[in-house]
């Protein structure tokens, strides 16, 4: 065994931890330190990923160990097809430990329940020192959402949000909000007018890292969900960095006021499509937040737009992360509405007349993306009325989007939109009818059904499904202040009117085909779950 002095430290990084400043990078010097990478089994199919996704993932992480070679530092980096590739992060670094005997590993500590468990094993496993590092990329410490959470009875972003905002001094005038509100969301509900339309966002062309990627996912993982058509994402951190100059040049005027708007055709409208570099550690979720501010004290964009996006970021994306920690594992499993139907084919084939839902499809599809009020108000708000699994709408969300990893996903899908925690991170379900998605899209215009028709053939499904959805749940959120208004309005309406809306729920539900067993694959659970 060499002396000590002359063993490395193992610094293993994950696929979402490609920060030049990450925790178990600090402080370490170039010559007694290997960084590994590794491109795993395990991780490439637990579920069956969106093949951008996997493109994604790669080509950043071997940029980013490019990057690191070339400032000086030793990496070891595993690729997939490695005959020797041991399929999973402890068995890479089982190898790397019997390769490199290093004299201590350190980790910053894993995103996802699913891998930080593993790594946790790490210290009875190996026999040198394993230190695992706390993930201080985000404003919040994991122990700071602790104590912030307990004791309280409910669990709300916004008060959250507001201590975040103290934290950080984001838009603060000494102890006030800038402008005397903290949330301006009231004024960020424009609907979209005729021809509104967006300047496109910055695209990448793949180079030549990119397109061996590209090739490898076709290879390997051609049967997964979704189209390679178009790769555009930004794979390194200077990418990253052009997209976000873009999206403070160009859109964050409109940000705010058009957040909630819906356009066929328009994938990205003004948001800023950065999720996917920010949740890799190529961006700065706090510089990002400062640069936004800077742009409401330039004069070039609006305190609704820039509270807007800052709110998204320090508000919500904290928010998220610390509740998935605090509630984990049980979070995985919640249905506390008990919804068992299975996940519908067309949420992979988007093969389906409501066009609303066929277009959100489509862009998960193309882009491995879709925006925020199409994820919840759209393919969630059908999934809650359906009355869809949580854990096969969980899946689905995990696998189809770029941007998706356990911690951000699942409470934004089990609490979020299906309200399976039953009312523990939101006040009330997200259930709208047609209406809603009529008001904040065009869809509707090239959809064979009407929101404006109730019930009978040719009728918005979202129409009867929304009461078929409030009466199932009626002893539940009757009692809720912010819906239980609803119930006097379904009172007043005759016998007849009610049953045409059950009756037309029900013969809409009958028709929904469940995924085949070839989708049904790419999750985690099947359709007996
Ligand atoms: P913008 O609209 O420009 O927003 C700016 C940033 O705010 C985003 O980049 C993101 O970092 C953050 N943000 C906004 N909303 C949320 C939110 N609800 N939770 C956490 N961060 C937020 N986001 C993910 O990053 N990964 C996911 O797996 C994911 N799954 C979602 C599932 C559902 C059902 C819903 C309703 C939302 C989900 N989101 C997820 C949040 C949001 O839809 C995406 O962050 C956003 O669409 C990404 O596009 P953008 O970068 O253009 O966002
Ligand atoms: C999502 C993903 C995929 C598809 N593949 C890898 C991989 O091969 N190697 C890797 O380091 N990370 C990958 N990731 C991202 C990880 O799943 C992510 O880092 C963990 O989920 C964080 O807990
Ligand atoms: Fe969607 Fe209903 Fe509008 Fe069709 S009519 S696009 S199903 S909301």
């Amino acid at each position: 065994m060499a002396s000590d002095t002359k063993r490395p430290i193992l610094v293993p990084i994950l696929g979402d931890q490609l920060t030049r400043t990450l925790a178990s990078l600090r402080g370490r010097t170039k010559d007694d330190t290997v960084i590994l990478m590794m491109e795993v089994w395990d991780e490439a199919t637990y579920v069956k990923h969106h093949k951008q996704k996997i493109v994604l993932i790669f080509s950043a992480m071997r940029h980013f160990a490019a990057e690191l070679e070339d400032a000086g530092w030793q990496v070891d980096y595993v690729k997939l097809t490695d005959p020797d590739n041991a399929g999973s992060f402890t068995g890479e670094v089982a190898r790397a430990v019997e390769r490199l005997d290093p004299r201590a590993i350190r980790v910053v500590e894993a995103g996802e329940w699913r891998v930080q468990q593993a790594i946790a094993q790490w210290p009875d496993k190996f026999a040198c020192e394993v230190e695992i590092l706390p993930d201080d990329r985000f404003v919040a410490s994991l122990s700071e959402f602790r104590d912030w959470a307990e004791d309280r009875v409910q669990l709300r972003m916004e008060y959250f949000y507001r201590e975040m905002r103290r934290k950080t001094g984001l838009l603060m005038d000494g102890d006030k909000p800038l402008g005397g509100e903290w949330n301006l969301d009231a004024q960020n509900r424009k609907p979209p007018q005729e021809g509104l339309s967006a300047p496109e966002r910055l695209k990448f062309e793949p180079d030549a890292i990119t397109q061996d990627c590209i090739a490898l996912v076709e290879e390997q993982f051609a049967d997964h969900f979704g189209s390679l058509e178009r790769f555009e994402w930004p794979v390194t951190r200077e990418e990253a960095e052009e997209a976000a100059d873009a999206f403070f040049a160009e859109r964050i005027e409109n940000f705010g006021p058009y957040q909630d708007a819906m356009v066929a055709g328009e994938d990205d409208l003004f948001h800023s499509m950065l999720s996917t570099s920010i949740n890799l550690g190529l961006l700065d979720p706090l510089e990002l937040c400062r640069r936004a501010e800077q742009s409401y004290r330039d004069g070039k964009a609006p305190l609704n737009s820039v509270e807007g996006f800052i709110r998204q970021i320090i508000g919500w994306r904290e928010y998220v992360r610390g509740f998935y920690w605090h509630q984990m594992p049980q979070l995985q499993d919640a249905n506390a509405l008990e919804a068992h139907r299975p996940l519908p084919e067309f949420y992979w084939t988007g093969e389906t007349d409501m066009a609303c839902l066929a277009d959100c499809v489509r862009s998960t599809r193309d882009n491995a993306h879709a925006h925020h009020i199409q994820r919840l108000m759209v393919l969630g708000n059908f999934a809650l009325l359906a009355g869809i699994s949580p854990q096969q709408v969980q899946d689905w969300y995990l696998v189809v989007y770029a941007d998706a990893y356990e911690w951000v996903e699942l409470p934004n899908v089990a609490a979020m939109i299906l309200y399976a925690d039953g009312g523990k991170l939101a006040s009330k379900p997200y259930a709208a009818s047609g209406n809603y998605i009529n008001k904040m899209s065009n869809y509707c215009k090239g959809c064979r059904y009407s929101p404006a028709k109730k019930t009978g053939e040719g009728a918005c499904p979202f129409n009867p499904l929304y009461w078929h959805f409030m009466t199932r749940h009626r002893d539940r959120l009757e009692v809720n202040p912010r819906v239980g208004r609803i119930f006097p309005t379904w009172d007043r309406m005759d016998e007849d009117k009610r049953q045409d809306y059950l009756d037309s729920a029900e013969a809409f539900l009958a028709t929904l085909e469940p995924a085949s067993p070839a989708w049904a694959r790419a999750a985690r659970t099947t359709q007996e779950d």
